[in-house]
């Protein structure tokens, strides 16, 4: 109807990425199809007029009233909320909303009653005009989770036939079914993988030779078997969860591209280098690619992880993955794994259902290397009296992880690039603690052959998925 063409505002916000810390609030509403249809309906009829009037230039003012009822309404998109959040007029009023994205990511502005900016880049603005409002009109940003984490907004009308405003205006805030939690009902950890799944690789390669390390990660969305039967669509790098797993030395240097093969902006944030973040954590788009340059001064079970707002969603959604940095002078073991925990979101990434549980801390599951229970059915394996590192990385994104195996005592334990036991110590350890995003390992000699569980030690998760088996022979 009225989307207007962007301007290119004189400023360019920068990102404000922490300052972001209350996303996740409200959830999406839809208007259900048919009362959309009738809101659209009304507002065609005066639609001829708008094409005459739509990107006038306003009141430098947020919001004013114009001669013959049209309000004009400056309107920000910025820290995922769009301010104001919501607009009061009177029935049938004219309402011209100028809408400038402040932040420094792409947003846009859809209402319910069918006008759309195009996505605008940061600093531009577009104008949307609303010939004659009734009700509630719903507004919101189209990019995936954006309406989930409460980039919404509202046009109300207040005063006036209020008898016709409950009527029409209550309707479009109610929830629909498509954004409610849509999942396949409680997961069966005990069930059997799809014939074709592969578990991903948990095997540690030693660190590739050469101190520079060049390496292309591919940002794409993927349908992956995230428990036993469940597919799930998830957010990747390099279309696994987690990530390619990365290794090095003290020193080395990191050159990685990152490529956005996804339908959405991402960007990428290692925690294994020192920089600042403005330039190489960009967000960037379908399409576009990155060079992220960093130099591995300190060893440790660093993280990475999408850089992209919400990350909620981003990480819960997949997208993370590790980097090892041996500690000098590590010593050779027989077998060597790395296990990255993370929650399980199922439902529509981005929809307001599957938000909704990462804010309130309700994940469906928790995987190690992205699958849950998914090493119950491939197990991992050693021989008899096999000494065996286990490196672990907690991506949450909420949950720590309590690292144990059932049956085994560590007598090395390295957490946050510090020994806390070591080979030829008296004393011994059960658990590797990590919140999330923190890093280590742990070595255990496994005494004879079995089945030794390794779990979560908090059993919310070791029973709902983070769990496996370390299956040792003679
Ligand atoms: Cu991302």
């Amino acid at each position: 109807m009225t989307g207007g063409s962007p301007v290119r505002a004189p400023s360019r916000p920068r990102a404000a990425w922490h300052a972001v810390a209350a996303i996740v609030r409200s959830l999406g509403r839809r208007p259900s199809p048919a009362v959309a249809g009738v809101v659209v309906g009304a507002l065609l009829t005066a639609v001829a007029v708008v094409f005459a009037s739509s990107g006038q230039t306003g009141p430098s003012s947020n919001t004013s009233v114009a001669a013959s009822g049209t309000r004009v309404v400056e309107v920000s998109l910025v820290g995922m909320r769009i301010r104001p959040g919501t607009v009061e007029v009177a029935p049938g009023a004219r309402v011209v909303l100028r809408v400038t994205n402040r932040d420094g990511m792409r947003h846009d502005l859809r209402l319910a009653s069918g006008q759309a900016t195009s996505m605008l880049d940061p600093g531009e603005s577009a104008t949307l005009t609303v010939p004659s409002v009734r009700g509630t009109v719903e507004g919101w940003c189209t990019v995936p989770g954006h309406r989930a984490a409460g980039m919404t907004m509202q046009i109300k009308t207040v005063g006036g036939h209020t008898g016709h405003e409950g009527h029409a205006g209550r309707a479009p805030s109610m929830p629909s079914m498509g954004h409610r939690a849509v999942g396949p009902g409680p997961i069966d950890f005990m069930g059997s993988m799809s014939a074709g799944w592969r578990p991903y690789d948990a095997a540690l390669k030693p660190a590739p030779g050469g101190r520079v390390h060049r390496v292309e990660l591919r940002a794409s969305e993927r349908g992956l078997e995230v428990a036993p039967g469940v597919r799930q669509t998830m957010w990747t790098f390099g279309g696994t969860v987690p990530g390619p797993v990365l290794r090095g030395r003290v020193g080395d240097v990191f050159v990685i591209t990152l490529v956005n093969d996804g339908a959405m902006g991402h960007g990428i944030d290692f925690h294994a280098g020192t920089l600042a973040p403005d330039v190489p954590m960009r967000t960037i788009r379908p399409g576009e690619r990155l060079t992220y340059r960093f130099t591995a001064g300190r060893a440790g079970a660093w993280l990475y992880h999408c850089s992209t707002m919400p990350m909620l969603q981003h990480i819960a959604n997949g997208m993370y993955g590790a980097v090892i940095i041996d500690p000098p002078g590590l010593s050779r073991v027989d077998r060597e794994y790395v296990l990255v925990q993370g929650e399980l979101y199922l439902g529509v990434p981005g929809s307001a259902g599957q938000v909704a549980k990462m804010a309130g801390g309700r994940p469906d599951g928790w995987m190690f290397n992205g699958t849950a229970s998914g090493y119950d059915r491939a197990p991992l394996t050693a021989r008899a009296g096999d000494r065996v590192r286990v490196w672990v990385v907690d991506a949450g994104p909420s949950s720590g992880t309590a690292f144990h195996v059932v049956g085994a005592q560590f007598d090395t334990l390295y957490k946050e690039g510090a020994y806390l036991l070591r080979r030829g110590d008296p004393g011994g350890a059960q658990i590797l603690d990590l919140a999330p995003g923190q890093g280590g390992f742990v070595e255990t000699v496994v005494p004879e052959a079995g089945r030794y569980p390794f779990v979560d030690h908090d059993m919310r998760h070791g029973e709902a998925g983070a769990h496996g088996i370390l299956k040792v022979t003679r």
